[in-house]
């Protein structure tokens, strides 16, 4: 048995899985309790698919409870022992509750004895205390290779389902925070996680299921462009700052909008600019946004380089979301996480209350008294090409490819990450035709953003939808110019895809693209460890999923359509 067991990300070690320390900095200790707190969310799971059926039993505190933690394990996160203790004896008092509640009723309508009996381990087991080893021993067994003798198929097909429900969780989770809310997204969630735990479903019957996830993450993600631009206006195109001013600053980390705006209020008129850093820079083209003078542009660039950054920066940080490096210590003291982010020992800004704001004084009293930020490049950059501007000029974007001004759109979305071979998507961007068009969303852009790679009749080269949260905007112009050239099939458009992955998000726009029926995907910069040689195989032949080859074999094969 190895130290530990996960392959969730595309920095899985040697692209099989991390089994001694985790590449992003996971320890053992933390990977065990991550597995239990997945298991006992398969537990919570349990209960609710049964009180909702048959039971008219439903808990929607719990329900949310259960996406806030699938998001709390995706990929650089959340990496404090403590944190994970405390989820997991929630949830196991959250799932008693509502198996309190369904087996009363059960009994009510059916007599006790036949509400009892037959319950798997993850619905029932309570440890017999919440010290940290005692958990970890726990953690142990019931993972990813708990069962070594499972269908290597099954086990690849389930893991992919809960890498996608931990991306829904994640988008579904930042459109409750703007009290945008779509129960049946939680329903499905815990239906999908009971799911895989039913040794009865086939392989089939996942792929089904895997489908069912892309689906509904297309309308998580379309949730969640609903609560951003009705709260916070449709991005403009913006040419965003990315030097510094002179004074104390603030840099926001991570995805979560509503966390910037309580900041932008409680820093204003204090002397205090507030940056973006890695995936918060789309916020610069929120109208909301555009209103505080004190709102300074971008620092830096993907969330990779943050050592080096965080370092240079000087002033406080704040990370809302993922991702999180481990701070050096030269920036541990001005570190601050938040919502459902956390490292051992840095100062955690707690939840807000109902009706009240988060409480950033200890971020704004560290800025105060820490240095500038040094620059570290100038100029600006352009963002802001959410679907709401693409749409407005529609005409003009339809008229340039009719014309052959725009020969091919090549959708570049996703994430950023270490590999040096991630060089691949900045030789691409380069080497790409100069009528070609790259839509983007995610950290992945950070390979290419910054080069001047010009404007076709007005429309830049680079069309920046903004986080990864916004990839919903990629499928909505993929499927208004389908309408608009009056196509029968999404593949018929003049648009490549040419995908980077990191974590659990990737994964889940990745799913809804293969619902949305698009094909020829290609994927890198290396497949996921946890696509098993079968579901691969199926991968390819339904949809033809490909991992990326050579910058000049695949910029020719996208230009000759491919
Ligand atoms: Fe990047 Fe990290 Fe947005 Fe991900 S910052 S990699 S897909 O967590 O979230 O694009
Ligand atoms: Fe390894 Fe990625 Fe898992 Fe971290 S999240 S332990 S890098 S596979």
């Amino acid at each position: 048995m190895t130290a530990m067991f996960c392959y969730q990300c595309e920095e899985a070690a040697k692209n099989v899985a991390c089994t001694v320390r985790g590449v992003c900095g996971k320890s053992p200790e933390v990977s065990h309790l991550q597995d239990l707190l997945i298991w006992l969310l398969k537990g919570i799971s349990f209960w609710a698919v049964r009180g909702r059926k048959n039971l008219n039993v439903v808990d929607p505190e719990t329900d949310l409870f259960v996406a806030e933690m699938l998001f709390a394990t995706i990929t650089n996160a959340n990496f404090d022992p403590d944190r994970y203790v405390a989820w997991i004896k929630e949830a196991v008092a959250r799932r008693d509750a509502l198996r309190g509640k369904a087996q009363a009723r059960c009994g009510e309508l059916h007599g006790a004895d036949a509400c009892g009996s037959g319950l798997p381990e993850h619905a029932v087991w309570v440890p017999k205390s919440y010290d940290a080893q005692v958990l970890d021993m726990k953690g142990r067994l019931v993972g990813i290779m708990a069962n070594p003798d499972l269908d290597p198929d099954v086990r690849s097909l389930r893991e992919l389902i809960v890498y996608g429900l931990k991306g829904m969780a994640a988008y579904t989770e930042h459109a409750y925070v703007l009290e945008h809310t779509n129960d049946d997204i939680l329903a499905f969630i815990e239906e999908a996680l009971d799911a895989t735990t039913d040794d009865s479903l086939s392989a089939d019957d996942l792929v089904g299921l895997v489908l069912r996830t892309g689906e509904m993450g297309v309308e998580a993600m379309r949730l969640l462009d609903e609560a951003n631009t009705s709260t916070y206006g449709n991005p403009e195109p913006t040419q965003v700052s990315i030097g510094v001013r002179p004074g104390p600053g603030i840099l926001i980390s991570g995805h979560d909008l509503r966390d910037l705006e309580e900041l932008l209020e409680q820093t204003k008129g204090k002397g205090i600019n507030v940056y973006t850093h890695g995936e918060m820079l789309p916020a610069n083209a929120y109208p909301a946004f555009k209103k505080y003078d004190h709102f300074a542009g971008n620092y830096g660039g993907s969330w990779w380089h943050q050592q080096r950054e965080f370092d240079s920066f000087g002033g406080a940080i704040l990370l809302t979301t993922n991702c999180l490096v481990e701070p050096k210590e030269s920036y541990a003291g001005r570190l601050f996480t938040t919502g459902l982010v956390g490292w051992p020992g840095a100062v955690h800004i707690a939840d807000r209350k109902p009706g009240e704001q988060k409480d950033f004084s200890p971020v704004i009293a560290a800025a105060l008294a820490s240095s500038e930020p040094k620059a570290l490049e100038e100029g600006t950059i352009p963002i802001g090409f959410a679907h709401a501007t693409v749409m407005s000029v529609a005409d003009k974007v339809i008229e340039a490819v009719k014309s052959g001004a725009i020969k091919r759109f090549v959708v570049m979305a996703g994430c950023d990450g270490r590999h040096k071979t991630r060089e691949y998507y900045t030789d691409v961007a380069e080497a790409l035709p100069k009528d070609h068009v790259i839509l983007t969303a995610g950290c992945a852009k950070y390979r290419y953003n910054k080069l001047p790679l010009g404007e076709i009749a007005g429309i830049p080269r680079i069309l920046d939808a903004g986080q990864c949260n916004d990839s919903y905007s990629l499928a909505y112009i993929a499927l208004q110019l389908k309408a608009a050239f009056g196509l029968d099939d999404i593949n018929d458009l003049p648009i490549s895809y040419d995908i980077a992955w990191y974590e659990q998000k990737a994964v889940l726009v990745l799913l809804a693209l293969l619902y949305l029926g698009v094909k020829h995907i290609r994927l890198g910069p290396v497949l996921p460890a946890f696509l098993s040689p079968g579901v691969a195989e199926v991968l390819v032949k339904h949809f033809d999923i490909k991992p990326i080859s050579t910058v000049e074999a695949d910029v020719a094969a996208i230009a000759a359509g491919a």
